[in-house]
């Protein structure tokens, strides 16, 4: 029966579905000394509608799982919704209707969709971050971490956009604008949450070593963090008072020529109050995002009346206020070394300052000699910092700085989890009590898009009672940042029912740290910063152990159409469903896996990737058929739907070795014939492969090559082999159990086919994944063709490490090449190199 995807592969999720075959143990029926296997995809936000982009990544996430479990492991592969930002509220805002709404409607719209991919979700465990019994355990750890004191409010300056009400992120904003919507953005201070990230700076730069991470992340990571060995120093300003800077190269200390401050220093502030040109520069400067500064060539300046005393020579600095000089990393203040920083060298050639030489280097590697340096000439620049220390007497200290920032979780939104603190007139901002948790979004709101968020107009939400005194107050307003929601998800589908805590520690101990996190390169720092961050509290709290929660990463590269992501702004969507409904999820996964290495982008070139996987499972359905039609077997056929679900292979006790189903056993390896013992040789040698490339390479595109060549090696068996019918089952049915992880269906449906002489056979997604046969592993013979005189006249077979002699004896007594040779000269024998030819060249 061919096999059709349309019909066929819902009837076999459905199976699967029936069968329990997806569900992960909890950590009490786990048995003792079982292997776990934590595979983990990043859960996606319910926008409308699947992309490629997901595709990709759940195909890869499931090819790893239900290779696993055929492996032996016990798998947890669950899927969730990220289901709180400002798309949903947006999306309210445009059609009126309730975020809520949007949302669930998304959820059911996608979840459809994924499950036509049958992807091997357990879905008991489906968590969505809007519910509020997901985003009360937000609360919860808020809470936790408000008593530990990782919590903290302070006035930040923020990027303010005025239209969307809302403060954004600095990745949000490009060009002073919100980058989705083109709103004008402005900086303007706030009293905001933060959580505290930075006592964590040093754990999470230094973990980094020990992760199976994609190099180039741990490389985003580091430098996110940005940790800077350096010192401080303190220069006295003319007229009384202080001004403190951060520098890394203090051994260039002869050569400043000016200091350069932060236009929100507190010093430049101070004396702008008296100096309205020096007041304009700075609002000029703080009209443009902090992203933008950075990034930014155009270095602008303005002198101030200000002046600080060099430390050594007693020399009169001149201080500026600079634009690239931020307020939030280091002091906010820069001693100016144009010789020797790039910044400070194009600072002081626009400004006319000069511009010393106090460090001489033999190479880039050498950190230099310090020249024109006072005492100090002559010295290596490392010792020169030392000296200079303790010479400034106290004026100076070594430390350490980061570019790591606190974490500001305040978003002043609606579509977020709400911030479980409350105003009182009396107490301060107070923390709500633990029992009153959650604190529920209200319903009582209106979406007019402009304005203030609704919960601050929500009556019914914003009054309260105060926790501490019991008299009236007044709820926070803010909401937490989504991306608190994506820092712990994974730990909640470990126990996503527990209605005690966000997730019992027995949970995650039988199961942490995740074996395998795919997701895009896109969330190699905030995402992946903040989970590992929260890890490391959640672990602080007791509530987890380990360091880290994601040993391995893998980021798979993005699909994209002609040269460019997919996406719905530039109308060039290749809608998954599209190619289901006429090509069935296998061929689709199948191209996926196969059209590029898991980290490299894929080009979506039309649909002829898609014909040609499809084309595969269908010479592969042909090649099972043919064999069952050879073998008698086709007779025998049942119908695919009737076969019982079975039981697994951990209960039906079949060895990997002999798990395979032959109506007559596979001969000794001796009986078989030259092509026989090369197919199973192949077959042998591709299990090996294919297991190495799951299971530690994490090469996947490999794995659909392998199965090819196998496929083209089953093909040429000649037809009259001698033990033909009993190979070729045994050489199938490894072929079709390590076809399961990427097609799926197909392998459901042949595997079934391929055993129907068994009862209880089970499901093919149950099998134990094959194991390579040492003695299958490598040929101990060869195959030689002999030549005469340039013809083809006889084959041989030789031991694999014959020499020279042994191989020209052979082939001059092969018994099909004797009539050509009887009663002539030999003139020469000729091995060429590569050993799989003997060519005899005669005379007379
Ligand atoms: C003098 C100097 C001489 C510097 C020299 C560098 C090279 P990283 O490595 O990124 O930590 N800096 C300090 N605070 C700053 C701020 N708030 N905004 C902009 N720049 C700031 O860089 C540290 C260096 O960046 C510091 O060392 C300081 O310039 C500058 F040949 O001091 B340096
Ligand atoms: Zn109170």
């Amino acid at each position: 029966m061919p096999f059709q995807p349309l019909t066929q592969e819902p009837e076999i999720q459905r199976r699967w579905l029936e069968s329990g075959a997806f569900r992960a143990k909890r950590s009490g029926e786990l048995l003792p000394g079982s292997k776990t296997f934590y595979m983990l995809v990043m859960l996606p936000y319910p926008s409308g509608r699947i992309h490629m982009g997901h595709v990709r990544n759940y195909t890869l996430g499931d090819v790893t799982a239900r290779f696993r479990r055929m492996k032996g492991y016990e798998v947890m592969h669950p899927l969730g919704w990220d289901s709180f930002g400002l798309p949903a509220e947006n999306a309210a805002i445009k059609h009126g209707i309730h975020p809520a709404i949007w949302t669930r409607k998304n959820i059911e719209e996608m979840k459809g969709q994924i499950q036509k991919m049958g992807i091997s979700y357990d879905w008991d465990r489906e968590i969505a971050s809007f519910q509020d019994d997901y985003y009360r355990w937000n609360q919860w750890l808020f809470l936790k971490m408000w008593e530990a004191g990782d919590v903290f409010r302070a006035m930040r300056t923020v990027n303010w956009c005025e239209e969307l009400g809302t403060v954004l992120a600095n990745e949000q904003v490009v060009d002073g604008k919100d980058e989705r919507t083109g709103f004008p953005v402005v900086q303007k201070p706030l009293e905001q949450y933060f959580f505290k990230t930075t006592k964590y700076a040093d754990e999470l730069l230094e973990c980094l070593d020990g992760l199976d991470w994609p190099e180039n992340v741990k490389t985003m990571q580091r430098n996110w963090i940005g940790r800077s060995e350096g010192a401080r120093l303190a220069f006295d300003l003319e007229g009384g008072g202080q001004v403190e800077v951060f520098t890394t190269r203090l051994d260039t200390l002869f050569g400043v020529t000016f200091m350069a401050l932060s236009t929100e220093h507190p010093v430049i502030e101070k004396a702008a109050e008296a100096d309205a040109a020096l007041k304009a520069f700075c609002d000029q400067v703080a009209s443009v995002s902090r992203e933008e500064r950075l990034t930014s060539d155009v270095k602008l300046g303005h002198r101030t009346a200000l002046s600080v005393i060099h430390p050594f020579t007693g020399d009169k600095v001149p201080v500026f206020a600079a634009n690239y000089v931020l307020m939030d990393y280091g002091t906010g203040a820069v001693m100016g070394v144009p010789a020797h920083d790039e910044r400070d060298h194009e600072f002081a050639k626009k400004y006319g300052l000069p511009i010393p030489q106090v460090i001489e280097a033999e190479s880039e590697w050498d950190l230099g000699t310090l020249i024109n340096s006072g005492e100090f000439t002559g010295m290596a620049s490392e010792d020169a910092v030392t000296a200079m220390v303790a010479k400034l007497n106290g004026r100076a200290e070594k430390t350490t700085t980061y570019k790591l920032k606190d974490w500001g979780l305040s978003r002043q939104r609606y579509w977020g989890t709400p911030i479980p603190t409350v105003h009182c007139d009396h107490c301060g901002v107070v923390p709500e009590k633990a029992e009153n948790l959650p604190v529920r979004l209200p319903e009582d709101v209106a979406f007019t898009g402009v304005g203030p968020s609704p919960l601050t107009t929500s009556r019914s939400f914003l009054d309260c009672v105060c926790p501490a005194c019991g008299k009236p107050a007044r709820r926070e307003t803010d909401t937490m940042d989504t991306f608190v929601d994506s820092s712990w998800y994974w730990l909640r589908y470990l126990d996503p029912k527990n209605t005690e805590l966000p997730f019992a520690k027995a949970e995650s101990d039988a199961w942490m740290p995740v074996d395998l996190y795919v997701g895009g390169i896109e969330h190699a720092t905030m995402h992946l910063i903040y989970a590992r961050f929260f890890y490391k509290v959640l672990r602080d709290l007791g509530l987890a152990s380990g360091p880290e929660p994601f040993q391995k990463l893998i980021c798979q590269g993005m699909v994209l159409k002609d040269g460019s992501k997919m996406s719905k702004s530039k109308g060039n969507i290749v809608d998954p469903d599209e190619v289901i409904s006429k090509y069935g999820a296998d061929a689709l996964r199948l191209f996926m896996i196969f059209a590029a290495p898991i980290e490299k982008e894929i080009d979506w070139t039309g649909f002829e990737g898609i014909e040609g996987a499809s084309r595969f499972l269908k010479r592969v359905t042909r090649m099972v058929e043919d064999h069952l039609a050879m073998t008698g077997g086709d007779r025998l056929l049942a119908d695919a739907r009737d076969v019982p679900p079975g039981t697994p292979h951990s209960v039906s006790g079949q060895s990997p070795a002999t798990s395979s189903v032959t109506a007559e056993p596979l001969p000794a390896k001796d009986q078989l014939s030259a092509e026989e013992k090369a197919l199973l040789i192949k077959l042998n040698q591709t299990i090996a492969r294919l297991t190495d490339d799951l299971e530690r390479r994490y090469q996947f595109n490999t794995v659909v090559s392998g199965l090819m060549e196998l496929s083209n090696a089953l093909g040429d068996l000649p037809a009259d082999a001698p033990h033909r019918s009993a190979v070729m089952q045994h050489a199938l049915d490894a072929f079709v159990r390590m076809m399961s992880p990427v097609a799926p269906h197909l392998a459901e449906q042949l595997w079934s086919q391929l055993g129907n002489q068994l009862e209880n056979r089970g499901l093919c997604m149950q099998a134990a994944w094959p194991e390579a046969d040492p003695a299958f592993l490598e040929a101990d013979e060869v195959l030689v063709v002999v030549q005469v005189n340039g013809k083809v006249r006889g084959r041989i077979t030789v031991p694999v490490q014959a020499g020279e002699e042994q191989r020209r004896a052979a082939a001059l007594a092969c018994v099909e090449a004797q009539p050509h040779l009887a009663g002539k000269e030999i003139v020469k024998v000729v091995l060429p190199p590569g050993g799989k030819l003997v060519s005899i060249v005669v005379k007379g």
